[in-house]
């Protein structure tokens, strides 16, 4: 038997429209949508009736950079699959696309697998892989052919981490080179990580262990300095290159210069860079292990060229790279040596609300709000319009958002498992009150009504956005 659910009254925001329009929803998907009040819309039936009056009715969040149960620094990404799903249900998105691991000396395979497991059953919305190559060999690229015929059509390479993630110049010209033929595209973490790891030795040496000199050390030069190198590395391949967490703003003209030359280059920032600073890396008493994170935070200045670059189109996706380690033993580690900090910040909650505050503050428009953080991410990681957008056919992934609620971000009201709040205390407008996940009320006015295992893995076609 066919279910209907009538979203009634809202205004619609999508990344192209704004319309005070009704939505029917048939067997978790959009079935059509109807002006306010028109004979269509008053002709409806449903079994259900969401009363949308006073709210947005928008597509529900893609985040395409999140790290649950990511291994790191001899420590693990404190959310899991279920607590991480959840609390994203919680913040309005309703898709994650997470990264599988390859470790050094093993195959995707087995990496894909493991990631699989962790998430199967558990995720309360749904889910796609990108995959990180940390050992770019002929294996390996013979096995990235495979993984984008299985819907994993976008694999991170490190410029930073050696001995972990990282790959050298000839490792990621090949893998360009694969990517320009399997249609993958290349996620690139854009730092100059041999010249950093001097740096850090240098630092530490000097007795400079607190974690304001992560920020120091992780120059701003060597960000662009990758960024650039990345790009010329995909021009003599002929792939296109998705740059992953700029904070900079020598990164974004990088980035700028190469698309004004009309070349394939797309850059993602995070909320994190956005709104917080080294400011919060030079918190006393060690507070600052909070807000490490690689890419690092840069000083409050590079916060005006991010938000021209999302409004210009030079960058066209926000994402959290929620990657959450506690303070209490895990953030610990760092103590006396801060390259022993573990490297994240949790966000997947919070990153519908602060881009929305970032719309009440002026900065972007509502339609670019859900172009960046809905839209444009389905579409870069060939999710769209199956998700990203409210259409005929689309999932029924919608958020009914109340544009005028105040809120205090907290951990003390976060759903993330993590000890704290990277933006505590932070007055935002406008929150999250209620979901759907494929027709199914995942948040019902503020209550959770989810469950762990109905999110469902999603075969990614490629990239959409060329
Ligand atoms: N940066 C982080 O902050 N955490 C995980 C990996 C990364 O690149
Ligand atoms: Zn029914
Ligand atoms: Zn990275
Ligand atoms: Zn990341």
């Amino acid at each position: 038997m066919s279910h209907r659910t009538l979203i009634r009254g809202g205004l619609v925001v999508t990344a192209a429209d704004e319309l005070h329009a009704d939505v029917l929803v048939e067997d978790g998907k959009v079935a059509a949508l109807a002006a306010h009040g028109s004979a269509a819309a008053e002709a409806w039936t449903a079994d259900r009736v969401l009363d949308a009056t006073g709210k947005y009715v928008i597509p529900g969040g893609v985040d395409a950079h999140t790290h649950m149960e990511l291994p790191f620094g001899g420590t693990s990404a404190s959310d899991t699959f279920e607590t991480g799903t959840r609390a994203a249900a919680w913040g309005g998105t309703t898709t994650i696309v997470d990264f599988a691991v390859q470790s050094v000396g093993r195959g995707l395979r087995e990496g894909l697998d493991a990631w699989y497991a962790k998430a199967d059953g558990n995720c309360a919305v749904d889910y796609a892989f990108h995959m990180i190559l940390s050992d770019v060999n002929e294996a390996t690229l013979k096995e990235m052919d495979l993984l984008v015929g299985e819907g994993i059509t976008s694999f991170k390479l490190f410029m930073a981490y050696p001995g972990v993630f990282y790959s050298d110049d000839g490792q990621i010209l090949r893998a360009m080179q694969r990517a320009s033929g399997n249609g993958g595209l290349i996620m690139m973490h854009a730092e100059n990580g041999i010249a950093i790891d001097v740096l850090v030795e240098q630092a530490l040496a000097r007795g400079e262990t607190d974690p304001r000199h992560h920020g120091e050390v992780r120059k701003v030069l060597l960000e662009a300095e990758a960024t650039h190198r990345a790009i010329q590395l995909a021009r003599v391949a002929g792939s296109p290159l998705y740059v992953v967490h700029v904070s900079a703003e020598e990164a974004v003209a990088e980035l700028a210069a190469a698309r004004d030359k009309g070349l394939p280059v797309f850059g993602e920032t995070c909320p994190q860079y956005l709104f917080l600073s080294t400011d919060n890396l030079a918190e006393p008493d060690f507070q600052g292990a909070k807000y490490v994170c690689s890419t690092p935070l840069r000083p409050k200045e590079h916060q005006a060229a991010l938000w021209r670059g999302l409004r210009t189109n030079d960058l066209q996706v926000v994402s959290t790279d929620h990657c959450p380690f506690c303070f209490r033993g895990q953030k610990e580690l760092g103590r006396g040596d801060f390259s022993k900090i573990p490297n994240g910040l949790p966000g997947v909650e919070n990153r519908m609300d602060l881009l929305h505050q970032a719309v009440v503050d002026g900065h972007i428009s509502r339609r670019r709000w859900i172009e960046i953080a809905c839209a444009t991410p389905a579409r870069m990681f060939g999710l769209y319009p199956q998700k990203g957008t409210i259409a005929p056919g689309s999932d029924a992934d919608i958020v009914l958002y109340d544009p005028h609620a105040e809120q205090v971000l907290s951990a003390e009201t976060h759903h993330m498992n993590v000890d704290y709040s990277a933006y505590e205390g932070r007055r935002v407008t406008g929150r999250v009150e209620s979901v759907l996940s494929r027709g199914e009320l995942v948040i019902d006015r503020r209550q959770y009504t989810g469950r762990a295992g109905h999110g469902a893995f999603i075969h990614r076609s490629t990239c959409q956005y060329l």
